[in-house]
């Protein structure tokens, strides 16, 4: 739809961000297209989203800026609103969501990516936060998010000083998992994704969950989180069938088969 493609692959859905005449720059229809086809993600039968950008040299290139030249400051707050509440949704979406990005992830780009669960990239990603040389701050929760993905000191030296990194110093940060050419990108998070989606859903939806959660609570509460999120797993049809197989397979070797998880 509009500047934004989902096709489903079997159990993963992919979500392409296609502007590429602007380097799939964020403008208010694309926020709103992306939202659209979240609210119609089939949760029973898909079980992990991959984000992209279309074409082989942006991500996303950062919020539309000729789009944001002329706000006033109540139009600056309400369409960082608009992007926040898009991004929150991703990083809460029940299903594991992995940003493969495959060229720019600059401002609002980088900003998409750190809502994701985790991030791959290709070898001519370049990820940074411009804003403070456009005279503006990050909007969609860049200030936030890259200081708990990376540490406060590299979030702040990347911020102030609007400087991009590529892909390399990337890795040796933390912002992105792995790094790959750009031609096995694509395949690389399908191969991801299809592992995660082979196992029980409940268990890995409630595992982002106890993390995301857990993340914003002192330890003790956050141990508490999760033994709810456990006992929650017991008596699902998955729990007692991914147990019973390994029993089995200890009794007799023959009997290892792979569980196909119902989500039940
Ligand atoms: N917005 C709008 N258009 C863009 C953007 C963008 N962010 N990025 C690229 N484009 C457009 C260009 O204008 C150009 O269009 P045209 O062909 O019509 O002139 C087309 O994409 C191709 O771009 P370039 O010719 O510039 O391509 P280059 O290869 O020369 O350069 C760069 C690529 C380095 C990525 C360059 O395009 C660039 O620097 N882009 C801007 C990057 C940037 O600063 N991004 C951050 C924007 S601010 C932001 O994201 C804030 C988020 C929070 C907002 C909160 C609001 C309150």
């Amino acid at each position: 739809m509009g500047f934004v493609d989902y096709e489903v692959k079997g159990m993963v859905g992919e979500i392409t961000i296609n502007r590429p005449q602007a380097l799939n720059a964020l403008n208010s229809a694309v926020l709103d297209d992306l939202n659209a086809v979240l609210d119609g993600v089939d949760q029973e039968a898909v079980r992990v989203l991959i984000i992209t950008g279309a074409g082989e040299k942006s991500f996303v290139a950062g919020a539309d800026i000729g789009e944001m030249s002329t706000l006033s400051k109540e139009e600056g707050s309400a369409f960082g609103k608009k992007g926040n509440d898009l991004f929150r949704k991703i990083e809460t979406f029940p299903l594991p969501v992995i940003a493969a990005v495959n060229g720019f992830a600059l401002g609002g780009g980088n900003e998409l990516a750190m809502s994701c669960d985790f991030r791959i990239c290709s070898d001519n990603a370049v990820f940074g936060q411009p804003e403070t040389g456009l005279g503006i701050t990050p909007g969609f929760g860049g200030t936030q998010r890259l200081a708990r993905l990376v540490g406060p000191g590299y979030a702040k030296q990347l911020i102030y000083s609007a400087r991009n990194i590529k892909a390399d110093e990337a890795l040796r940060i933390g912002l992105v998992n792995q790094v790959v050419p750009q031609a096995e990108l694509l395949a690389t998070a399908e191969k991801i994704a299809n592992g995660i989606a082979g196992n029980a859903p409940i268990a890995v939806r409630a595992c982002k969950k106890a993390v995301n959660e857990g993340l914003e609570l002192g330890m003790d509460d956050a141990a508490a989180l999760e033994e709810g999120l456990f006992g929650s797993c017991f008596e699902s049809e998955d729990q007692r069938e991914g147990m019973a197989n390994f029993l089995r397979k200890k009794d007799d070797p023959k009997k290892v088969k792979h569980v196909a998880f119902q989500n039940k």
